[in-house]
């Protein structure tokens, strides 16, 4: 029996989004560059759908149905150039290969490139959920062509998590859009869960609340606006103990945070396109400088912390409640930058990507699904062209009734010593977009006096340089 599909990579992804597959009724081809993982899955899961196990690729790609659809589910990097570099020669015109592994775009770019010249289709499909979502409905973010995406859309919208009927899967953009969207959604799970832990450090170190006692806190924050996956894990994590002891579990968990990289890459590439996604770098760096063990320890030893100087006086019940507050606020700003970026990357690639179909997709399956994102899509449904999130009326008015509490618990911080950079540089980038005047202007004068870098004036159209060493008259450039 030829399959409609094709899988090759079978770790624990790979494995799941095949019998994901086969589950929705269409036959999958399976293979793996060590066998016996094929045939495991065939042994242990053969009875939920039809599989084709094959050895060799080349078996593998003759039991696919042409135009062929062949799913690559290996480590991202070199393993994902080598199987494509073996699948090449073994494919027909017209055939698609489709990346759902977490590369970087810029590799899909140049992959998308030199299988179109081959005649081939090459789809960068981001596939975010952990394992559990590759089994049970992930979300997925499929970029390349749309004749591809005519072929694979069926499939692929017919695995995905289902949210009041719609799929959490959609053809975001031509190209590399598919594997960039799926890099901000990394950045902005790097934010929430940033923001979510500086929140419990405020709660636990200034509120003196016990780990169980925040588990009730977000419980209860996940019955309101702040209703997501992760803030409902948080309970469930802060809740676990740990062996007989019985201590809160997260007290035994080392405080490095670690990270693969997609984080990283949404800054960088933020950097190069000149977005301001603080939410997210300030995220990446607090894992970093976890990681810093031998600084953390000096600094330990030399800034000693004073119990008492760290003691902040705060009223429990409103201080619980303006964290609360600060963490929306802080989320709304995260959320805006990063759509900021995809709206850039976009522009700059030259993809049409649609960011209420993004924010649809993203309201299950993925790890950052949140009854916040059906806020988000119906603000690009009312207005596709947005200039932020921030000022839509929803969000406007979550952050104007929330700012006086996010100011407090910034200031509060501050005065007690915890660190809360995602929380101040959510804060202060809100700031810095409503200010009148920025102090811009003063860096702008400094570049012209020592490198003559010239500036505009507030009153007149033009570009100007003041002799600063000589009669400090001005030019006109
Ligand atoms: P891994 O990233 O651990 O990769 C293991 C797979 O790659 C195995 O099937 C292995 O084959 C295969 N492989 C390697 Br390594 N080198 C190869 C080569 N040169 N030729 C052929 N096959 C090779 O698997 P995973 O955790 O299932 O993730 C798969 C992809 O999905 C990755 O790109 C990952 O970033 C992405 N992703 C993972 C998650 C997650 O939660 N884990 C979530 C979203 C996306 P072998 O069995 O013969 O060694």
């Amino acid at each position: 029996q030829q399959a409609t599909i094709g899988v090759t990579g079978l770790a624990v992804m790979g494995r799941n989004l095949a019998r994901n597959i086969a589950r929705h009724g269409h036959v999958t081809a399976v293979h793996n560059r060590t066998f016996t993982k094929t045939e495991a899955l065939v042994d242990e899961f053969g009875d939920e759908g039809t599989f084709v196990a094959s050895e060799s690729l080349e078996d593998f790609v003759k039991s696919i149905e042409t135009p062929r659809a062949i799913i690559i589910m290996v480590k991202a990097g070199e393993p994902t150039d080598a199987v494509i570099d073996e699948l090449v020669p073994l494919l027909d015109e017209g055939d698609i290969v489709v990346d759902g592994g977490n590369a970087h775009f810029a590799d899909t770019v140049r992959r998308e490139q030199a299988l179109s010249e081959k005649g081939l289709h090459f789809v960068g499909m981001g596939v975010s959920g952990g394992e559990e979502g590759a089994l049970h409905g992930p979300s997925i973010m499929v970029g390349g062509s749309e004749h591809a995406y005519e072929r694979l859309g069926p499939i692929v919208e017919s695995i995905a998590a289902q949210v009041d009927g719609t799929p959490c899967a959609a053809h975001v953009g031509p190209d590399a859009a598919g594997h960039f969207v799926k890099m901000v959604h990394n950045g902005i799970e790097y934010a929430d869960m940033q923001l979510i832990a500086e929140a419990y450090d405020l709660l636990r170190s200034i509120a003196g609340l016990s780990p169980a006692e925040i588990a009730d806190v977000f419980e209860e924050w996940n019955g309101g606006d702040l209703e997501s996956f992760l803030i409902e894990m948080t309970a469930d994590v802060l809740r676990h103990t740990d062996g007989e002891g019985g201590q809160p579990f997260v007290d035994v968990v080392l405080d490095e945070a670690e990270q693969k990289g997609t984080g990283r890459w949404t800054v960088q590439a933020a950097l190069d396109l000149g977005v301001p996604v603080t939410g997210i770098a300030e995220a990446t760096f607090a894992r970093s400088l976890s990681g810093h063990t031998e600084q953390r320890a000096a600094a330990r030893e030399v800034f000693t912390t004073d119990p008492d100087e760290q003691r902040v006086s705060v009223d429990r019940d409103v201080f619980v409640d303006q964290v609360r507050a600060a963490l929306y606020a802080s989320k709304v700003v995260a959320y805006a930058q990063g759509f900021d970026q995809i709206a850039a990357g976009a522009e700059e690639h030259g993809w049409d990507v649609d960011l209420g179909s993004v924010a649809t997709i993203w309201r299950g399956g993925c790890i950052i699904r949140a009854q916040f994102l059906d806020r988000i899509k119906d603000a690009y449904a009312e207005e596709p062209d947005l200039t932020t999130l921030l000022t839509t009326a929803y969000f406007a008015d979550a952050v104007k009734g929330g700012v006086d509490a996010w100011r407090e618990v910034v200031a509060t911080a501050a005065r007690g010593g915890v660190p809360v950079p995602a929380f101040g540089s959510s804060l202060s980038y809100f700031d810095g977009l409503r200010r009148e005047r920025l102090p811009a202007a003063l860096i702008q004068a400094l570049r012209d006096d020592f490198g003559a870098h010239t500036y505009r004036r507030v009153d007149r159209e033009g570009t100007f340089h003041t002799l600063w060493a000589g009669d400090r008259s001005e030019q006109e450039i």
